[in-house]
């Protein structure tokens, strides 16, 4: 039985990448005098390494040759202070509420509360954004329905490794087959999917290219009845306009009950 939900976070509940992280990540560059700048472009391609701090280290490595001889307990201090002050830049931005919920998301949360799913969180930010999003751009509260708020501090190693998915699922005591995952990319589809639990893809523009096989199904957005979802996956794409309690209870049924 479909027992609870498990939300990814950035790129999955709302659109923080390119107008948070993103923005965030150049802001911090400047203040700190470094001639960086991350493009649209080029962002896209620096989300194939989950993690701020694991995505600076990559950049550095790979397009900052002049930094290679600095010690690594040097670099790594850096580093860590850089995506601190980027961490305080992003929450100034999200405080704003320029980031809203994206479409869908808030109904399905309020909609699957009500029928009695259990909700938790499986992200690789930090807590401390994951509450800087719900307080600007979520109803008041939402944040405390979800049982498990798996963030950057809870496991070791980043998505795609499994290890968000199997916490998640040790702190609520349930079987991956009794929760359905969502996400927005194939790092976070190969997290879920890893640990044994279908996920459903809502892409975004910087995933919308990336291979989503094995996922149960994929759209462009969770749909509200003014805004109707599209099916972007071959298969398990019936004819409804958004993704509801009833929709998901009859995908689990059809394709994850064996
Ligand atoms: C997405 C990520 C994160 C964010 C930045 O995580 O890879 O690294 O880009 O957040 P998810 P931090 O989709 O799993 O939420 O700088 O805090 O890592
Ligand atoms: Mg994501």
């Amino acid at each position: 039985m479909l027992k609870a939900l498990i939300f990814d976070v950035d790129g999955t509940l709302a659109d923080t990448e390119r107008f948070g992280h993103r923005v965030a990540f150049n802001l911090t560059f400047a203040a700190f005098g470094l001639n960086w700048h991350w493009g649209e472009t080029l962002y896209g391609e620096l989300l194939a390494v989950t993690g701020g701090r694991e995505r600076i280290k990559h950049f550095i490595n790979r397009y900052q040759p002049d930094m290679s001889g600095v010690a690594t307990n040097d670099l790594t201090a850096f580093i860590e202070t850089l995506h601190a002050a980027k961490n305080r830049q992003y929450a100034k931005l999200i405080e704003t509420g320029r980031i809203p919920a994206r479409p869908g998301v808030i109904r399905l949360i309020r909609e699957a509360k009500a029928a009695g799913l259990r909700l938790a969180i499986a992200t690789t930010t930090k807590l401390e954004n994951v509450e800087a999003l719900f307080a600007a751009s979520f109803p008041s509260d939402m944040l405390s329905w979800f049982e498990v708020i798996a963030t950057d501090e809870s496991v070791q190693n980043k998505k795609p490794a499994p290890d968000i998915y199997q916490y998640v699922l040790e702190e609520m005591g349930l079987s991956a087959q009794e929760c359905l995952a969502f996400e927005d990319s194939e790092n976070g589809l190969r997290s879920a999917l890893s640990a044994g639990i279908p996920a459903l893809i809502t892409v975004n523009d910087y995933t919308e290219n990336q291979n989503f096989s094995g996922a149960l199904m994929v759209v462009d957005h969770l749909g509200e009845p003014q805004q109707p979802l599209t099916c972007l996956s071959e298969k398990n794409c019936a004819d409804f306009a958004i993704t509801d309690v009833a929709v998901l209870g009859a995908l689990y049924e059809a394709y994850c009950v064996e």
